[in-house]
């Protein structure tokens, strides 16, 4: 008796209340949502106002619900009250991806890349305006002048006190000059070969006069000494052939008579007998070391 009751009332309860609500109505806490909704399809007035008005639909709903627990449906729920406004729903699964994009715009140019090897050199461009005239030199060139002469100066002092002090040096034993060459010995004696060793260490050589003069000096030391000095003077490389210790051929010579003789083939070295004459000999002899600077 109370259902037919309820559903004679049915429409006028539809009208006010949201479809889903009332489809889900079994249980009188589920009627919270329904109850929101009456009072807001009532009208105007204060919310006690609204449930007044509302208290005879109320108290069917209460003794609905009270008797059948069972889900009802209503016949034309989803015409129900279009004024309705609901609370926002839970938020639905991801869609699924849309359609491609319009291709979009240019991007702005990138850093500059690593630069590259040199390229070939190219041609020669054409010549450039002439340039304005320079200085005079001359006023360089007068004063380079100067400091020649003042320098020549410097340097005919320095050899006239430099040939002073080489006169005052043959004052002494086992020296002596001729022209710009010096002769000196410490009255060692050595063969061919450590002789010339011991001259060049000194930045010297063995005695290779080449004139007259230098030859006297040579032997004013071996008479000096008692001992025959040799020469720089030999035949070493070609036979017959003698040389300065330069390499370069003799422009001067002062043999002894029959001399060179070679004897016995070995005689490669030149001594020089005390009056200043040569005489080929062997080079491994013990003789007096002189050296010319
Ligand atoms: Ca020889
Ligand atoms: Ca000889």
């Amino acid at each position: 008796m109370w259902k037919k009751v309820f559903w004679s009332l049915s429409d006028e309860l539809c009208s006010y209340t949201d479809t889903e609500d009332l489809k889900n109505a079994s249980s009188f806490g589920s009627l919270l949502p329904f109850v929101q909704s009456i009072v807001c399809c009532t009208g105007s007035g204060t919310l006690i106002q609204k449930i007044w008005r509302m208290r005879p639909l109320l108290a069917l709903c209460f003794l609905l619900f009270s008797v059948s627990p069972t889900t009802q449906t209503c016949p034309d729920l989803d015409s129900a009250c279009a004024r309705l406004t609901c609370a926002p729903g839970k938020d639905g699964l991801p869609g699924v991806n849309g359609l491609k994009g319009e291709k979009g715009d240019k991007g702005a140019p990138g850093s500059p890349g690593v630069a590259g090897p040199p390229g070939p050199q190219g041609e020669q461009g054409p010549a450039g305006p002439r340039g304005e005239k320079g200085e005079s030199g001359l006023p360089a060139l007068v004063s380079l002048k100067s400091d020649t002469l003042s320098l020549s100066g410097r340097v005919d002092t320095i050899e006239s006190r430099l040939d002073q002090i080489v006169k005052a040096l043959t004052f002494l034993k086992g020296v002596t000059a001729a022209g710009n060459k010096i002769y000196v010995t410490k009255g060692d004696q050595a063969n061919y070969k450590d002789g010339k060793a011991v001259c060049a260490n000194t930045r010297g050589q063995l005695p290779s006069p080449q004139n007259a003069q230098e030859n006297a000096a040579v032997q004013k030391i071996a008479a000096q000494y008692g001992v025959f000095p040799y020469l720089g003077i030999n035949d070493i490389d070609v036979e017959g052939n003698f040389r300065y210790p330069d390499g370069k051929a003799i422009s001067y010579l002062n043999w002894a008579g029959n001399e060179p003789n070679n004897d016995k083939g070995v005689e490669d070295c030149v001594e020089m007998y005390f009056d200043g004459n040569w005489n080929d000999k062997n080079c491994d002899e013990k003789r007096l070391l002189i050296c010319e600077y």
